[in-house]
């Protein structure tokens, strides 16, 4: 098999590549890598040297892919089943891509920075930090809910967009309840009804007793 996707089943960002993955039918090879193992970080940080996934080895055209983005670019543009992840109207494709930007700079983000400080050693924690990632979840809410044409980010297809929401707001809403944004808790429950995604969500499962904040509910 050509390609291999190095992930973990309960990152938000690989969530990003594997519904991508899934939703076009793509195969490939599964590597899950244990960060927490010096062996296996190390034999990661040889493809990726920041030693972030998701990142993607394509053997056939001897090319290694990181970001979660830039995959989804790679997959749309040699994978003729993936192709409408990005759209081919240039001006339906930069909203797209606008939205996938929102999402993970203004959602995204701050949702890490919300599980990075639950993470903080005893005696390290940065409440005020915290609510300050709070804040600026809800300015993403406030920014992204509007844009959501319906019944996918961008309209009827389903896009990069899409594929960057789902993990950003499943794990938000832990953060910060989605009950403040019907339109967006509606379009998460879209999003998790489509089988790609169902599918990340089952495999992701059995881990998600490791989520930080998976007891805030
Ligand atoms: N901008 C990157 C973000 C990747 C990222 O932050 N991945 C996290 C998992 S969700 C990771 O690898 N964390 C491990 C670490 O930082 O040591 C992308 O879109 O792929």
């Amino acid at each position: 098999m050509s390609l291999t996707l190095y992930f973990h089943p309960l990152s938000s960002f690989c969530w990003k590549a594997l519904i991508a993955l899934y939703d076009a039918g793509v195969p490939f090879e599964p590597k899950v890598v244990d960060l927490g193992d010096p062996a296996e970080r190390a034999a990661f940080q040889a493809v990726w040297p920041l030693a972030k996934f998701p990142v993607i080895r394509d053997e056939e055209r001897g090319r290694t892919t990181p970001e979660s983005t830039i995959i989804i670019d790679y997959l749309a543009q040699y994978y003729p089943t993936a192709a409408g992840l990005i759209p081919a109207d240039p001006d339906l494709a930069r909203q797209v891509r606008l939205l996938d930007r929102l999402i993970d700079n203004y959602i995204h983000l701050p949702l890490q920075q919300v599980v990075n400080e639950r993470l903080r050693p005893e005696g390290r924690h940065d409440p005020f930090g915290a609510d300050q990632a709070r804040g600026a979840l809800r300015q993403g809410y406030d920014l992204v809910a509007p844009m959501i044409a319906g019944p996918w980010a961008t309209g009827e297809t389903f896009t990069l967009a899409d594929c960057a929401a789902l993990p950003a707001l499943h794990y938000a809403d832990y953060a910060v309840s989605l009950a403040g944004w019907p339109e967006l808790a509606a379009y998460l429950e879209r999003l998790r009804a489509r089988p790609s995604v169902a599918r990340v969500l089952q495999e992701a499962q059995p881990f998600f007793k490791y989520f930080p904040l998976a007891s805030d509910r």
